[in-house]
């Protein structure tokens, strides 16, 4: 059935009037000035029968922040309504099962599934609690939390279906998952860009720790006129310790090497202006770290050097167990892991292991053009590893800049 309203209070006696005849408003109405006229529908704070989520607008277009505020809300009556069975209250309740770039892209599409096919989405993150690296989110999200809440009248707040596929979703949503047939009902588009800076805002002590370095090396407050500061990541994900090999020992040499030719060429574009390269290095595996550390301060070269980096923050953030996540040295780590996360998404330019999806997901998160991001691929990715790796070279295996064939 579909609906046409000319304004907002004639979309609302429309609305009113589907309710009458206990319309599903699967539909979508349109307003005439493109605004979103659905506000009400899907409302459930005076009712006693589920309705899922809904939100159109003209050309199935809205604006991220819209949406999300929207879905907050709703989320918030749906959840807390006293007068609907737990049973029909229809979840996506969201657990990662992998490290923390890809658990990112499988979770704000897993969100998107959850609002388009109308249902109130959950995270029940692992092997510890979302709020340990990131804020917390507008809404109740947190399914370890709810799951034990209580209505005013004491009963359960939801109760997610075992015989309803639909209500958990095990890292990426693959194909054939029953909640990609419950989405395709409805469809709307948004900024999708936005949707990973609503999930990824720094808990406080990420925070903090973020703070010390961009307010600190990264600031360019008390540089002097005559000189630029350029913030370059280079971001070595080894894989030693674990079963997927990504670079092989010794490979720092070559981001030392890569980053230098790129020093040089970029303090020759700027003519008389004297750059102050300042690198920021991390790496999963701390010794690679030092020494492409030490690499790096060796050789100075004709431009202005300062290298950063967190001191002891390796730690894979998915193979720890709830205990350790406790233990004040883990948590430290953690902290800091999520700060490299965020600070290399702030320099100009990154230097990226391929094949990493923790490099990707957090230049992604910070942005910037395409040509300031460089992929290294492992020296023995056309030859013999050491170990396992389901990776093939990157295309060019080293990037122009490099200067290495
Ligand atoms: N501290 C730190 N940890 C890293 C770094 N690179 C990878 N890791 C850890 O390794 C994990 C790998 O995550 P994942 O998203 O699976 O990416 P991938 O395995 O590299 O494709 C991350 O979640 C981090 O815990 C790094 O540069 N610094
Ligand atoms: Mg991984």
């Amino acid at each position: 059935m579909a609906g046409f309203c000319f304004s907002r209070r004639n979309c609302f006696v429309l609305y009113l009037l589907l309710l009458a005849v206990s319309c599903q408003c699967d539909d979508n109405p349109v307003c005439e000035d493109g605004a979103d006229c659905s506000s009400t529908i899907g409302d459930q704070n005076s009712r006693d029968a589920w309705l899922p989520f809904r939100v159109t607008s003209k050309d199935k277009w809205i604006a991220f922040d819209r949406l999300a505020e929207k879905y907050s809300n709703w989320h918030e009556s749906a959840l807390q309504n006293d007068e609907i069975p737990c049973k029909s209250k229809k979840t996506v309740v969201f657990t990662p099962n992998a490290g923390l770039g890809d658990s990112i892209g499988a979770l704000t599409t897993g969100y998107l599934y959850a609002l388009r096919s109308g249902r109130l989405f959950f995270i029940d993150w692992k092997p510890y609690p979302w709020s340990v690296m990131f804020k917390s989110l507008p809404f109740r999200y947190n399914y370890q939390e709810v799951v034990k809440m209580k209505t005013k009248s004491g009963k359960p707040l939801i109760c997610p279906l075992e015989d309803d596929p639909s209500s958990f979703l095990h890292g990426h949503i693959t194909t054939n998952h029953p909640l990609t047939k419950d989405a395709e009902r409805w469809d709307f588009h948004t900024d999708y860009q936005s949707i990973n800076d609503y999930f990824l805002q720094p808990a406080k002590k990420v925070e903090k720790i973020i703070r010390t370095v961009r307010d600190g090396p990264f600031s360019d407050a008390e540089l002097p006129d005559d000189q630029i500061l350029h913030k370059v990541a280079v971001v070595m994900r080894t894989g030693i310790g674990e079963y997927n090999q990504f670079l092989s020992p010794g490979d720092e040499k070559i981001f030392v090497s890569c980053f230098r030719n790129y020093a040089e060429q970029y303090q020759k574009r700027a003519g008389d202006r004297m750059v102050k390269f300042v690198v920021f290095v991390t790496s999963d595996h701390d010794q690679t770290k030092q020494n492409a550390i030490a690499d790096l301060r060796r050789h100075s070269g004709d431009f202005s050097l300062e290298v950063v980096t967190l001191n002891d923050s390796a730690i894979h953030v998915m193979h720890v167990s709830r205990a350790e996540s406790r233990e004040d040295v883990v948590r430290e780590k953690l902290h800091k892991t999520i700060a490299e996360f965020f600070l290399i998404g702030m320099c100009d330019a990154k230097f990226l292991t391929h094949g990493s999806l923790f490099g990707r997901a957090a230049v992604e998160r910070g942005g910037g053009p395409e040509e300031t991001k460089f992929y290294i691929s492992d020296s023995k990715c056309d030859g013999k590893r050491e170990k396992y790796s389901y990776l093939e070279c990157h295309k060019p295996k080293y990037p122009e800049i490099c200067n290495l064939s």
